[in-house]
């Protein structure tokens, strides 16, 4: 037993992944509507317009979860249900805060614990168009500080809020890969670092609304979502490719988790980037540090990383480093499955879990998201599809190893949420890729199926889990 008896798991899921609905009850469109309107983003051209339709299908969501023993579930909210233009400005539609209201009522009565996530990617397509969204630094952390107060002030039952999830993802996919929205690829080398600081800058002002405004009263925390993957050495001999290591990890998670515990940008990224990273005023600083009651940590997968020996080009994004699946002796790190960035390795995720305990201090964190696909999982018959065993290995793997980093090393880990509770809309790999723990037959009416993996789930934490 080596997991606190308070421990929270559950699921995740995000907003347009799975609700559909993109055009009821007076939903605005987000970034996503349009990114998915333009032809060759999206592998077979689908889009998040019916999903899982989750919008419609909340009671079944609830009945999955509870039947799973679920005790906690991580959703997001569509800002654009809220507030359909997005802007400060802008009217609130309460048809959609509504939603919301009765969602988090309805888990609350079936037992399970909501953790809110603000904003997985799906900006107000409005935004965009005005000002520039993410890109605008005066006008973007004004109007999502009045979008969180507007949630906050209609949830007061939610006690676990997440501001932003990954924004490592909206910076490089949506700016520098362009396989996110916007997919706006045309200065790659300058608009993910301008994103990134202004995601820090909104990020700390909803926390500072919600600590001065609400935290008294309705006795929640709030955090941050930050994605990350573990980091060997290409040739672990080799001094410069475990420098590398560090480099790479820093590029990701420190970008973001640098500023709020510690007060400043990596110093590796501010010798790489130089002034193309923007700099804190000292009242952005003081805004953005200790901005954080919780690290929320989602984590999939772990890479070798060898240095570079060139001098950095202008679009590099990971501290100069190649980004490899094996090694020098030629050893893969793990299988593969359908999604290209990701093969499972679990003592990557118990190494990582040290590394960010360290760093930042032994902060309490929350796994908010761990999961896989699996090769060919799609082209199975459902009958296969429901036998899953490379993700119940997957689940079983990284959550022993989570477990040993709790009960060996003293990482303080309080909760843990697999990726996802079921098949759902992956972005721009469509609906061929799926990472539910349940299986979503779209071709009738979205009907649900349970996995091996998410029957396992219980008995997993229930052996980990201390009695009293
Ligand atoms: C996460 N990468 O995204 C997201 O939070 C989820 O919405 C998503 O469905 C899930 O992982 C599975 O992909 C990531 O390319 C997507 O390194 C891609 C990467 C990382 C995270």
């Amino acid at each position: 037993m080596s997991l606190p008896k308070d421990f929270i798991w559950g699921f995740s899921t995000s907003a347009y992944q799975i609700e559909g609905a993109i055009e009821q009850d007076g939903r605005g469109p987000s970034i996503w509507d349009s990114f998915c309107n333009q032809p060759g983003r999206i592998t077979g051209g689908s889009s998040g317009a019916v999903a899982c339709n989750s919008y419609n299908r909340t009671a079944d969501d609830i009945a999955l979860l509870k039947s799973l023993g679920a005790t906690a579930y991580r959703f997001s909210l569509s800002w654009s249900r809220i507030i359909p233009l997005g802007g400060r400005e802008d009217p609130i539609n309460d048809t959609g805060m509504q939603h919301y209201v009765k969602f988090v009522d309805d888990l609350l009565d079936a037992g399970i614990t909501p953790f809110v996530t603000l904003y997985h990617w799906d900006l107000p397509d409005e935004l965009e168009k005005r000002y520039g969204g993410l890109l605008n630094r005066q006008e973007f952390p004004l109007d999502f500080e009045r979008y969180a107060r507007i949630v906050f002030e209609a949830l007061p039952k939610v006690k676990h809020w997440a501001t932003f999830n990954e924004p490592w993802v909206s910076c490089i996919l949506g700016y520098n890969v362009g396989s996110a929205a916007p997919g706006r690829t045309s200065a790659a080398s300058t608009d993910p670092w301008i994103v990134g600081h202004n995601i820090l800058i909104a990020h700390g002002r909803a926390a500072k609304t919600y600590r001065k405004k609400f935290q008294a009263q309705h006795g929640g925390e709030i955090g941050i979502v930050l994605d990350g993957d573990a980091t060997y050495p290409w040739d672990a001999s080799d001094p410069e490719d475990i420098r590398a290591c560090n480099r790479k990890i820093e590029f990701s998670i420190g970008w973001f988790a640098d500023p709020i515990y510690l007060g400043h940008y990596p110093a590796a990224m501010r010798a790489q980037l130089l002034s193309r990273l923007p700099t804190f005023t000292d009242e952005e600083r003081a805004l953005v540090k200790g901005s954080s009651d919780y690290y929320g940590m989602n984590h999939y997968t772990a890479n070798y990383v060898k240095h570079r020996e060139d001098a950095p080009n202008l679009e590099d994004y990971a501290g100069n480093v190649d980004i490899l699946f094996s090694n020098k002796n030629g050893d893969w790190i793990g299988a593969e499955t359908e999604s290209r960035w990701l093969r499972p390795c679990p003592q990557g995720f118990g190494d990582l879990l040290r590394w960010i305990s360290e760093r930042y201090r032994n902060p309490k964190i929350y796994v908010l998201e761990n999961g896989t696909s699996i090769k060919g999982e799609n082209d199975l018959p459902i009958e296969k599809i429901l036998e899953d065993d490379f993700r119940v290995q997957y689940y079983d793997g990284y959550v022993r190893e989570m477990a040993a980093a709790v009960r060996l090393c003293g990482v303080d880990v309080r909760g843990y949420f697999a990726w996802s509770l079921m098949d759902n809309f992956e972005w721009a790999e469509g609906y061929r890729t799926r990472f539910g723990a349940c299986y979503v037959d779209y071709d009738n009416g979205q009907k649900r199926y349970v996995k091996k993996s998410a029957t396992v789930m219980k008995q997993l934490f229930d052996e980990l889990t201390k009695k009293d």
